[in-house]
């Protein structure tokens, strides 16, 4: 409900954009509830249920050694078992804010049909990319080296393997011990999720897999992707079969500039200037006011990129 007279669909457009930035930005991630519809659902899962049946190691025939750095759980490389699932590269529920989170010339890093089985004891907490003072938000804007996206294709309640995260750990100054531990303070646990529902995060946040004692299987296809200067992960480059099917746009997603992917330093630093500038104080820093009016300014003024 809105008090002001900013109305009509433009605005409402607007506002829930710039709500989901804003929810972006402080957690760390996105539920999207229903961004799929039924029948995309349905035609989805006829999908994936062809794709459950490939022979992964004839999928991999070209590149035997790629498949150490993938799970297969049960198909790694989708896209190349079946490449409708190109789809999922720049799907209109979720393209919007790839731009916004990692550029408008956004890559591909991996994807997968990725399921946790019942029995699964659960996965080690980890983040794809370390944490940012500011959530990787630097002047105004995004610069994700990493974000994930998860098409939810079952219902997902609690004790079903949920996925769960740490919201805000995207930003995190400090470390947590996180080994063998299998709940972690802050954490929310995905047990309210519905097929069709869309899982978008900073691959920042800490985040992990929980045990599933149930007798349903978790299905998620999961597609991962970084900004215009991001690789593939080693054993996940797009197969020539692959890139004539998909479209222009899609292409050129799939068209990495670096071979492999590589974790771009985002670590504060401070411009050439300021530590020309610190280097002049620190000779005098025998003098108290000198030394007073040169320590170094708090927060993220001086971060820089090196890509
Ligand atoms: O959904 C899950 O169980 C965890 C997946 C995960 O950790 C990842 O894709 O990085």
């Amino acid at each position: 409900m809105y008090r002001s007279s900013d109305s009509g669909p433009d605005a409402a457009r607007r506002r829930s954009y710039d709500d989901l930035r804003f929810v972006f930005d402080i957690q760390g991630y996105l539920h999207l509830r229903g961004a799929l519809i039924s029948e995309e659902v349905a035609e989805y899962t006829r999908w994936m249920e062809e794709a459950e049946k490939t022979d992964v190691h004839v999928l991999n025939a070209d590149h035997p050694k790629g498949m150490k750095r993938q799970l297969n759980r049960p198909v790694s490389r989708v896209i190349d078992a079946d490449p409708r699932f190109a789809r999922f590269l720049d799907h209109p529920a979720v393209e919007p804010l790839l731009v916004e989170f990692l550029g408008p010339d956004y890559r591909h890093i991996d994807n997968e049909l990725y399921y946790i089985y019942p029995g699964y004891q659960g996965g080690p907490w980890h983040q794809g990319v370390r944490p940012h003072p500011t959530g990787h938000v630097v002047d105004g804007r995004f610069l994700c080296p990493m974000v994930k996206v998860f098409y939810c294709m079952t219902d997902v309640g609690p004790g079903e393997g949920e996925f769960v995260a740490v919201p805000g750990s995207h930003r995190a100054q400090f470390k947590i011990a996180h080994r063998d531990r299998l709940d972690l303070p802050g954490q929310r646990v995905f047990d309210d999720v519905k097929a069709g529902d869309v899982i978008l995060f900073n691959e920042g946040m800490l985040h992990t897999g929980r045990p599933n004692p149930s007798w349903k299987t978790r299905k998620t296809i999961i597609f991962n992707f970084g900004r215009s200067d991001a690789g593939v992960w080693p054993g996940y480059a797009p197969s020539p079969r692959t890139l004539e099917a998909a479209t222009p746009h899609q292409r050129e997603i799939l068209t990495n500039p670096a071979r492999v992917w590589a974790e771009p330093d985002l670590r504060p630093s401070r411009p050439k200037a300021k530590k020309l500038f610190y280097a002049f104080c620190s000779l005098f820093s025998r003098s108290k006011a000198v030394s007073t009016s040169c320590s170094p300014a708090p927060g993220v003024k001086g971060l820089e990129t090196t890509s």
